[in-house]
């Protein structure tokens, strides 16, 4: 009897075929890779999803990141925390935004969103995708790896799915170079995870902040122990505010359908 889901969960073939009576998956978020999209269709069931709504809290934890992995901001608390001030002043950070060139991999609604706040840091920005994006004048590279030659801070904001799967790889890596940062807050799939332990390791790259991880919430051993990796638990659009505007978009969604028989934000 159920026409209608609300969802914060992987939604696969199996879960669907169960209910054979669905006709839509109102999905929480903007990222719906775990939804099974392709299937849904085939189904004639519609997906929808939360964008545009949490575009600015993205955008700003994105640069509260890059700027506590650049300047060592957890550290500094933790510092102080520790009561150590009172012994030494806090060793110079190694890194500096100032001077850097900022690459955005992805350049959809969040990402037009970080590129406004790195301007505004003056800071040159640079993007790729696979078209140039409309209405934007940033620099252009038709590949990720020219990108990464051309900056030394690379912030990923694109969709998890199979075209983007472990594309920032140990040759993004060691392209973006030893002063390089390396930013994530798209999806976790999209690092070669492996690549990026080794990078940090080695100092091919300096820094890395992520927001997300591919095995959410199972953090490795191996990330923990790196002390040039800054991880938080997937906190971009975790406000009271956005997530309840999200939420709200949800229902909307819902009651629209079953309204009116028109959605408000299907996926493509
Ligand atoms: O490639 P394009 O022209 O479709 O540009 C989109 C880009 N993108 C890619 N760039 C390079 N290689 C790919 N395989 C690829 N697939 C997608 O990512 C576009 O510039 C951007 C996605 O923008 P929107 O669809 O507007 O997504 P939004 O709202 O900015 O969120 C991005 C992602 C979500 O899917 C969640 O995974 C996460 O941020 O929260």
């Amino acid at each position: 009897s159920i026409r209608g889901v609300a969802c914060r969960t992987r939604i696969d073939s199996r879960f669907i075929d169960a209910l054979p009576n669905l006709e839509i998956i109102a999905s929480y978020g903007v990222g719906y890779d775990a939804v099974d999209a392709a299937y849904a269709r085939s189904k004639k069931i519609i997906v929808t999803n939360t964008p545009d709504v949490l575009n600015d809290e993205v955008a700003d934890l994105t640069l509260g990141l890059l700027l506590s992995v650049v300047r060592e901001i957890p550290k500094a608390h933790a510092f102080v925390r520790k009561r150590r001030w009172q012994v030494s002043e806090y060793p110079l950070s190694r890194l500096t935004l100032r001077n850097r060139r900022v690459g955005l991999y992805g350049m959809g609604r969040i990402g037009r969103c970080i590129a406004r706040r790195i301007e505004a840091f003056g800071l040159p920005v640079a993007y790729h995708s696979r078209r140039p994006a409309d209405g934007v004048t940033y620099d252009y590279f038709p590949s990720l790896l020219e990108l990464a030659q051309a900056v030394d801070v690379l912030i990923a904001i694109v969709p998890g799915d199979a075209s983007t799967a472990k594309t920032v790889n140990a040759d993004v890596l060691s392209t973006l170079g030893p002063e390089g940062v390396f930013i994530n807050v798209g999806r976790g799939t999209v690092v070669d995870e492996a690549a990026l332990i080794a990078a940090l390791r080695a100092g091919t790259i300096a820094a890395a902040g992520l927001d997300v991880i591919a095995d959410e919430p199972n953090v490795s051993e191996d990330m923990l122990a790196l002390e040039n990796l800054t991880i938080l638990p997937h906190i971009g659009s975790a406000s009271v505010a956005t997530r309840t505007a999200m939420a709200d978009l949800v229902a909307r969604n819902l009651i629209a359908w079953f309204q009116s028989g028109a959605a408000i934000t299907p996926v493509p």
